[in-house]
């Protein structure tokens, strides 16, 4: 890393902090400001709005090469998934959202416009997804995730061969997801950026582990092998970050 993308970096890291909390932040825990008591003595005091932020890429750029080039991931958190923040946040702001955190949002944002639903999807896809990959992936999850898997799918192969054809059968721009759902597992995907935890996903669950199969995931370096892009993305996926997120 140079010095320069240190910097970048170490800003980023510097706000996601400021703001509040790892995820999100709502600007009413930190900075809100004192309602006059005009206001405040008629009854209902409108929430700060509620700010949704980037966790800080947990690795850098280039270390998931040779299955993810740095390129991709460069432009996949500082273009899409920054674009998707900022415009998120002016959407809460213009829609005048009353929510104060993101996954009473999340869980109900189907009551909002379709332009809010797609890019406070894209703020927590992009978040989760960062967090289940990294470098030194392991292949295969270990112990406990291992056994889940196992009894979930018959065998790691079967549940990797499942999981890759959600990501194919995908059409268009979605996610491919491994959830937990009423205690067992399950694999689906989503389309553009929904995702399990919305109330209008015809998809649901808690999240263990996410793939982001739009174009802009893979494109400069796989083109249209979408296929390749996916075979490859096992060799980078966190295992341990998904056992965490398993009961
Ligand atoms: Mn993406």
């Amino acid at each position: 890393m140079d010095r320069k993308q240190f910097l970048s970096r170490s800003l980023q890291a510097g706000i996601g902090a400021l703001v509040a909390g790892p995820i999100l932040a709502s600007a009413a825990s930190c900075n809100a400001p004192e309602e006059p008591a005009s206001e405040t003595a008629g009854g209902t005091t409108p929430l700060a709005p509620l700010v949704l932020a980037q966790v800080p890429m947990p690795y850098a750029f280039a270390a998931l090469e040779p299955s993810i080039d740095a390129q991709t991931m460069e432009i996949h958190y500082t273009k899409h998934h920054a674009g998707y923040v900022k415009n998120a946040n002016a959407a809460i702001v213009a829609e005048s959202i009353n929510i104060s955190n993101e996954a009473d949002l999340i869980a109900n944002v189907g009551k909002y416009s379709t332009g809010l639903r797609n890019n406070v999807g894209g703020v927590w896809n992009h978040n989760f997804f960062w967090q289940v990959m990294g470098p030194g992936g392991k292949g295969a999850p270990e112990g406990k995730a291992m056994d889940a898997i196992n009894a979930g799918f018959g065998d790691f192969e079967k549940f990797k061969i499942a999981f890759t054809e959600a990501g194919m059968k995908r059409f268009g721009s979605g996610w491919a997801w491994l959830v937990e759902q009423d205690g067992k597992l399950a694999i689906g995907s989503t389309a553009n950026q929904d995702n399990p935890l919305m109330d209008v996903s015809d998809f649901k669950g808690k999240p263990l582990l996410a793939l982001d199969v739009w174009e802009h995931a893979y494109y400069l370096k796989y083109q249209n092998k979408r296929n390749d892009y996916l075979a490859n993305w096992w060799n980078v996926v966190n295992w341990d970050e998904v056992a965490k997120r398993m009961d």
